[in-house]
């Protein structure tokens, strides 16, 4: 049976921006914009794409590996940090170079100790606009990578191409959605934040950045409790109004610790119950400096190749976690320490904070980065048939109610919007600030029953109602709980079996 007329299928916003983008094909069909269009188009269907940004040494590279799983970007120095890198899921392994002057190459590269080693094949680094990582990696079907140079990198133009990657003057923003690094917030993060908002839709935006305050095992120079006072410095920064309005939460990952944790050895187990069997005392004074731990105790039966190698996967801190972890038998094997290292290192939950503020709303992210570009294309080149254009691109962006969610948020972190603290609280939350699941807008437990759902989802209803049409309201929080009022609209249809 056809569908009836007067009862249109509702359409998706993936639907909506995909019918944009198909309009947009015909009106600029044969000029050079078609490509981006099409491409545009098919990145609809493509993961998320999400890059690590932050300063040049923030560990972005390090982070980048432990959310692979494996060690594929190259750390430190070394001519390929220098270059843009993408890394995507796909059935073969494969590198390409896409150069600036002359078609894109395939590369040769090897792996060594875990560790992926791509070969330039003579190219300098500064002739290669990006390297494009294909690897069949389970954690890239939903995500794909984008790591980079970082600002203030050793060259000018390494520094321009992060730039131009996050910020760009013409393109579309590349990455939907940022993972921002920060060691110390200068003022130097701030105005690079900043900037990159600035190319948003509802600017400034903390829609689709979260902050991680890296090296988090270094800020209490690798003391054992070093993760308790990163979680208080992070929490301090994230309630930061100037933070704040840049990103949507910050918190602290020892990424050095994180990356080891998912690509943990035996043999490297082994040589940390070496240092478990000695006696606390000695083993404190061994790991009281990394000098003293690489050049103390000759009869310990690590050589001094090996201590370094353990510094250098775990950090002074790493090394001191782990053997005390396995001296108090909190873990057992090596499956068990991994597991422990990753829960400690702020992995685990950086990893859930991705997933509720990023995947799970990785198509209004997507269809944001999209009409975005349908936009800038229409001002670049205008055509007879772009002026409707752009207005189906408005007509989306002001309709769709995914987008409204982000434009509350937006206010609310930018302090726009404001109200009693429980309030804006309970607001953020029904709009999905702090995870997009039904079960966290309503905070309720992850198995909350249908019928518990559906009643906190009527109180809150009525209760965001009544705000909206309280005369004491300001108008700005009135727009907010219309939103609101949305929301538990949208919540209690789809708990409905109708
Ligand atoms: N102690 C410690 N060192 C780290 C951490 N993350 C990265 N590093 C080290 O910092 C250096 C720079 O890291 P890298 O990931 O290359 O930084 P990038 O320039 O931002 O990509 C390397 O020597 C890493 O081993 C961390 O969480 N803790
Ligand atoms: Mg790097």
């Amino acid at each position: 049976m056809s569908a009836v007329a007067s009862e249109p299928v509702k359409q998706t916003l993936v639907d909506r921006t995909r019918a944009v983008l198909t309009h947009g094909l015909d009106v600029y069909r044969g000029t050079p914009h078609a490509g981006r269009l099409a491409a545009l188009r098919d990145r609809l269907d493509q993961p998320l794409r999400v890059a690590v940004a932050g300063r040049v040494k923030a560990g972005k590279s390090t982070l980048l590996n432990a959310l692979v799983g494996e060690r594929l970007a190259p750390t430190d120095a070394g001519e390929c940090t220098r270059i843009v890198t993408w890394y995507e899921d796909g059935h073969t392994y494969q590198v390409r170079a896409h150069l600036a002057q002359a078609p894109p190459r395939q590369l040769r590269f090897a792996r060594e100790n875990g560790q992926l080693d791509i070969d330039l094949g003579g190219l300098a680094a500064a002739d290669v606009e990006e390297l494009v990582v294909t690897w069949p990696a389970q954690a890239l079907r939903a995500v794909t990578l984008v790591d980079t140079p970082g600002i203030g990198s050793l060259t000018e133009s390494a520094s321009r191409r992060t730039w131009d990657l996050l910020v760009p003057d013409e393109e579309e923003t590349p990455a939907d959605a940022v993972v921002y690094l920060m060691r110390h917030l200068h003022a130097g993060d701030v105005e690079f934040l900043r900037a990159f908002h600035d190319s948003e839709v509802s600017r400034p935006s903390p829609v689709n950045a979260i902050g991680v305050l890296s090296r988090a095992d270094e800020i209490a120079v690798g003391r054992l409790d070093s993760m308790a006072s990163a979680r208080r410095v992070a929490t301090r920064l994230g309630e930061d109004p100037s933070v704040r309005r840049l990103v949507q939460s910050v918190i602290p990952v020892a990424g050095l610790l994180a990356e080891t944790s998912v690509t943990l050895t035996e043999e490297e187990v082994g040589r940390l119950r070496t240092i478990a069997d000695l006696e606390v005392r000695d083993a404190e004074e061994l790991l009281l400096s990394a000098d003293r731990f690489v050049s103390t105790r000759p009869e310990l039966g690590l050589t001094e190749p090996e201590r370094t190698s353990l510094l250098d996967r775990f950090g002074l801190f790493g090394v001191r976690l782990a053997s005390t972890m396995l001296r108090r038998k909190v873990a057992g094997t090596a499956t068990d320490l991994a597991r422990e290292l990753a829960e400690r290192s702020g992995l685990n939950q950086l990893q859930d904070l991705l997933s509720s503020l990023f995947f799970e709303r990785r198509d209004v992210l997507k269809c944001r980065s999209a009409l975005l570009a349908v936009g800038e294309v229409v001002r670049e080149l205008p055509l007879p048939g772009s002026d409707s254009l752009a207005a189906e691109v408005e007509a989306v962006v002001a309709s769709a109610h995914p987008f409204n969610e982000l434009r509350v948020l937006s206010g609310l972190r930018s302090g726009w919007v404001a109200g009693k603290e429980e309030v804006v609280a309970e607001l953020e939350r029904v709009i999905g600030g702090a995870g997009g699941a039904t079960h966290q807008r309503l905070r309720l437990p992850p198995d909350a029953p249908g019928p518990d759902l559906a009643a906190a989802a009527t109180d809150a209803l009525t209760r965001w109602q009544r705000r909206a049409e309280n005369p004491f309201t300001s108008y700005e929080l009135a727009v907010a709980a219309r939103v609101a009022v949305r929301s538990c609209e949208g919540i209690l249809a789809d708990l409905s079996p109708h």
